[in-house]
């Protein structure tokens, strides 16, 4: 053993000396040195678990994060012994161990190095605190970039910088701050083109130093705990993030609704105030689908409890939105008021729900309601407890709900002290401990009660707080950001970051939570947000009464938001589609052009531009009175979506940037089905599917996936999977198509919109029969319909 001295808080630290013994049982490989013991578990392929016992002895085997159908994949692997290591194979990885000391070198099958131990694992006992701290530590490789981490407000790439996770209600951060809301310890690492993951699943507070300590060294640690990490290989960034998924898990389908524009403010009360917003949206005709309510639709911020006064009979009120096309979401805090009078605290009390100090007085903290009690979500019977308790909201037709303050955060102290007991699934924990994972299975109880009580429906889920792999309940927002125009460079980093991270389904509050934007930076706060997963404005203007609906700024910001709203509603059929291929196959629909072109080190350090799925390109206007923006388009043809102009990509463009448009640019080759205006989702039946198709000569593949957009029918295979590949040449127009169909839509024709087409043609060709093809439309596209059940459509060059 070799030691190292250091502060008297730490014992000294302990780094492990030659291998003695190994052994391998089925897919598990122990390798066990005078003191410390390393677990591998080789997984599939590319993913391998690596997971030590400091002292010999491992801690329980248990995870908040992995899905329950994490399995291993049979596949190849084997081990040989060498004079100076062991190595242990798959088809895609080598891992060498070193036999003095542990250390792993990761190669792929050729010997090129992808990671690299420096010091690799050690550990340090936590005198203070008792555990023990536990390290590992990397080499950086050449030119490495790091991205990765969930809600970071900083660049995307994280090299030389230093973050940790600890769950913080951090009420109008900044750029650069640290902690946030949410702790996904999950990074990547990209260098000669190759990428791979690292997730440490530990929910002890986590700190990742990416060379900031020393410029050639990564390391993570944790302050309690087991080190135990996933290595994922891609060499495909965007497969080490759906091999994340694997391991953490994918959502189900959202209710097509959640996928339209939400409004929220804190808070809209009384029920008559409600009412008028849910009409003016009607009467301006901008579509909207989602109303909140934030927490003064309670009685004195008791949850599941509603203000009498204000709010005499929330079943009618959400029945009336119901019926002009509105969706109820209400927010839900884990607080619970100290009051006798009040069942939820009387019950929780009754049957010990409650979380404990050290010396065993109930956790008391004030938060909205006053001295507040919290639940103990880390105990299953408190989770199924706090489930039951939406069957109320779910009765009077309430659709989602909104955890806030789960970090958890409380007055004055800030959030839980350290002492705090918890149960942590039968492990008696203190807060260190459970603290990153207590919004997490906060919200995991709600969506599971909703869940229940809101059977066939599909309920929708938002949270602040969050650890890996809650993505399989919840969506999540970025939390107290502030109206400012760095907030919204902010906004557009973090949801791309969280998108990397498994968490997809995210925004941020448009316009900003604190503060006014004006309607020159609401409106491009808009533009960003409709190229969301989760497209919600948000704000905090109680005190001032300052509004800030779409139509808050004047008429002419008003119409230029309608036209983006009205875009986000005819693109669902794109991000629908989208979403079903991130629950599928667990591919983010946000991907930093990092993802999308890793061989092109341009794109690398890239953070204001992003690919909303397959085959959209976006670059936000990010300054007051920008007029214009140059903006990076990576190898390919690209048009632009404002006006068709065909763009050769791996250069920079200059975008001019009026007000009512911002740098979108569609992969030429890409289908892209749209509906037609509506007020809001399935409020008319969709009788002609519309196609927008771009003329391209690269092989690009396209996807439409359709279902109900509610129910669960689609996991019993009630659906349609529509692949689209276009591969046209300079002579002819190629689209070819195929399909899984078994869900019945209104439909049975596509109306197709071809832009682009270089040539001049009289026929088109379905299926090989030939009719007559239209002339161009002033704006140079031909449109025709073609009946749904077509292979292929060719246009020939006349
Ligand atoms: O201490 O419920 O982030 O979205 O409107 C503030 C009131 C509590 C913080 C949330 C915000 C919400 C607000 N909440």
């Amino acid at each position: 053993m070799q030691v190292e001295t250091s502060s008297s808080k730490y014992g000294v630290k302990h780094y492990p000396d030659g291998i003695r013994e190994w052994k391998k049982e089925g897919n598990y490989f122990s390798f066990y040195t005078s003191e410390t013991t390393l677990e591998v578990r080789v997984i599939a392929d590319k993913i391998i678990r690596f997971r030590y016992a400091a002292e010999g002895t491992f801690q329980r085997d248990f995870s908040y994060a992995t899905s329950d159908t994490l399995e291993e994949s049979p596949i190849s692997f084997g081990i040989k012994e060498w004079e100076e290591t062991f190595e242990i194979y798959t088809d895609a990885l080598k891992v060498f161990i070193a036999r003095d000391n542990l250390r792993l070198t990761i190669t792929d099958t050729e010997g090129h190095v992808i990671n690299q131990d420096e010091m690799g694992y050690h550990w340090q006992h936590y005198l203070l605190k008792g555990g023990k701290i536990q390290y590992c530590s990397k080499l950086i490789q050449e030119g490495e970039r790091f991205y990765g981490l969930g809600d970071k407000p900083t660049e995307l790439n994280l090299r030389g910088k230093r973050l940790e996770n600890y769950g913080t209600d951090a009420y109008g951060f900044q750029k650069d701050t640290d902690p946030l809301y949410r702790n996904i310890p999950f990074y990547y690492g990209l260098h000669h083109g190759k990428g791979y993951g690292i997730f440490f699943d530990n929910t002890f507070r986590t700190i990742f130093d990416f060379g900031k300590e020393r410029a050639d060294v990564c390391s993570f640690w944790a302050r309690g705990g087991e080190m135990n990490y996933y290595f994922i290989y891609g060499p495909e960034l965007l497969d080490v993030a759906r091999a994340y998924t694997t391991i953490t898990g994918t959502p189900e389908l959202p209710p097509l609704w959640a996928l339209g524009y939400h409004q929220c403010r804190w808070s809209y009360y009384p029920d008559s105030r409600v009412r008028e917003i849910a009409k003016e949206f009607r009467k301006r005709k901008i579509p909207c689908d989602v109303i909140y309510l934030d927490i003064d639709y309670m009685d004195g911020f008791r949850c599941f409890t509603w203000n009498k006064e204000w709010f005499p009979d929330p079943a009618g009120l959400i029945r009336d939105l119901a019926a002009d096309g509105f969706k109820v979401v209400v927010i839900i805090d884990p607080g619970i008021k100290v009051d006798p009078e009040y069942a939820v605290y009387q019950e929780g009390l009754k049957n010990n729900y409650f979380c404990k100090r050290a010396d065993g007085a109930l956790m008391e903290g004030d938060v909205w309601p006053g001295k507040c009690v919290f639940p103990d979500f880390t105990n299953p019977v408190v989770r199924d407890w706090w489930s039951s308790l939406f069957k109320s909201l779910a009765e009077i037709g309430v659709r989602g709900v909104w955890n806030d303050m789960n970090e958890p955060a409380v007055f004055e102290m800030g959030t839980f002290p350290e002492d705090v007991r918890h149960d942590y699934d039968g492990e008696e924990v203190s807060h260190r401990k459970a603290h990153n994972i207590y919004g997490h299975l906060m919200s995991k109880a709600t969506a599971a009660g909703m869940k229940k009580y809101l059977m066939p429906h599909r309920s929708f889920l938002i949270t602040r707080s969050c650890y890996s792999g809650a993505q399989r309940w919840s969506s999540v927002w970025t939390g107290d950001n502030v109206s400012s125009w760095e907030h919204l460079w902010l906004a557009s980093v973090q949801c791309q970051r969280l998108s990397v991270s498994g968490i997809s389904f995210t925004g941020s509050d448009i316009g900003g939570f604190i503060g006014e934007p004006d309607g020159e930076l609401f409106t491009r706060w808009i533009q960003l947000a409709v190229f969301h997963p989760l497209m919600r404005t948000h704000s905090a203007s109680n005190e001032t009464g300052f509004n800030q609906e779409p139509w808050s700024f004047g008429p002419e910001y008003e119409k230029v938001v309608t036209k983006f709203i009205n875009l986000r509603y005819q693109l669902i059929p794109y991000s629908y589609s989208t979403f079903w291929q991130y629950a599928t196959y667990g591919t983010p629909m946000l991907r930093p052009l990092a993802f999308v072109a890793q061989d092109d080190e341009a794109t690398h350090n890239l953070t204001h531009e992003f690919m909303f799925g397959d085959n959209l390109l976006i670059s936000h206007v990010s300054e007051k009175g920008m007029t214009e923006k140059k903006v990076y388009l990576p190898a390919g043809k690209w048009y632009y979506f404002w006006g068709d102009n065909l763009v050769t990509g791996k250069q920079e463009v200059t975008v001019k940037t009026p007000l009512d448009e911002m740098p979108l640019f569609v992969k030429a080759g890409a289908v892209l089905p749209q509906y037609p205006e509506m007020q809001y989702t399935q409020q008319v039946a969709i009788t002609e599917m519309l196609l927008h198709v771009y003329y391209g000569e690269d092989v690009v593949r396209s996807i439409l996936y359709e279902d109900a957009g509610d129910h669960y029918g689609y996991k019993n295979g009630q659906y349609n999977i529509i692949r689209f590949k276009q591969r046209s040449d300079k002579q002819q127009f190629y689209l070819k198509k195929q399909c899984f169909i078994n869900y019945e839509t209104a439909y049975s024709n596509y109306r197709i919109v071809l832009h682009g087409l270089p040539f001049a043609a009289t026929t088109l060709l379905i299926d090989g029969k030939s009719t007559p093809l239209g002339k161009p439309a002033a704006d140079g596209t031909i449109s025709f319909v073609v009946p749904r059940n077509f292979e292929l459509i060719q246009i020939v060059k006349s």
